[in-house]
């Protein structure tokens, strides 16, 4: 049974992990949302944070099997996909798959800076002047970027997947970076994913996969909300009067 140490009120970083234990149908126990008393709630994070314990990682998700504790997400997500299918593991192929991971990871990185834009030791509310600028230029200039970079891959293999010519833990990160933007930028990302039709497909595909729509549709699936990395601030997707 694999143990997940995340924060227990949102998605983040720890649900392309959960995405990849759902998709594989793996039993696994998400530690901080237990009752406290069952060992749950933030302090089963903490304990683990900055480098607490054995095996240390700096930061979470944490992903527990046995005597191994891993941390990094695209990591532990290719961990878990080449244990369990979702991964060629093939050399060249697997170091395809990562580069594309630390790809999306670097556009999810990109958009929690957006509320972030000056320091995550700061709350959005004191940067909000900075989030709107870098929110602007994002919408102008790196959103179609990043998204178009993934229907290039996508034009390039000719399949519904992005390495391997078969489903993967990238499909599956690349999915909840489309819902992700479609939560924090509905207006903006919508015009950007008209020009990324298969981009949509893939991620229409990824949704039907019958372990996801049975993991979307459950209690499991934490809502996206403004705690996370993709939030929602009406005021940062609004109309955009220049470039
Ligand atoms: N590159 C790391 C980033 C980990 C990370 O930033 N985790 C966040 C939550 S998503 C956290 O709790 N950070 C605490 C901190 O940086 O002090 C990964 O992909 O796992």
């Amino acid at each position: 049974m694999y143990q997940l140490i995340y924060w227990p009120f949102l998605q983040g970083r720890g649900e392309f992990v959960r995405l990849v234990l759902e998709d594989a149908e793996q039993s696994y126990v998400d530690v901080a949302r237990q009752p406290e008393e069952q060992g749950g709630g933030v302090g089963a994070v903490r304990a683990h944070l900055y480098g607490a314990g054995s095996m240390p990682g700096f930061a979470p998700p944490y992903l527990i099997d046995g005597e191994l504790k891993l941390a990094q997400m695209p990591v532990v997500c290719a961990y878990l996909a080449e244990k369990h299918g979702l991964c060629a593991t093939e050399i060249g192929t697997r170091h395809r798959a990562m580069q594309l991971m630390l790809t999306i990871c670097d556009a999810v990185d990109a958009t929690h800076d957006l509320h972030h834009p000056v320091s995550t030791a700061l709350a959005y509310e004191e940067q909000k002047k900075e989030a709107l600028e870098a929110t602007r230029l994002f919408r102008n200039h790196r959103l179609s970027k990043w998204l178009g970079f993934f229907e290039a891959v996508l034009e390039e293999t000719g399949a519904l997947h992005l390495v391997g010519g078969a489903h993967s833990y990238v499909d599956l990160a690349a999915f909840q970076l489309v819902a992700g933007l479609r939560y924090a930028l509905p207006r903006a990302t919508a015009e950007a994913l008209e020009a990324t039709p298969r981009l949509q497909d893939l991620v229409a595909a990824v949704a039907e996969r019958p372990a996801i729509a049975r993991y979307l549709q459950s209690e499991r699936r934490i809502a996206f909300n403004e705690s996370g990395i993709f939030r929602h601030y009406p005021e940062l997707d609004g109309p955009l009067t220049d470039e």
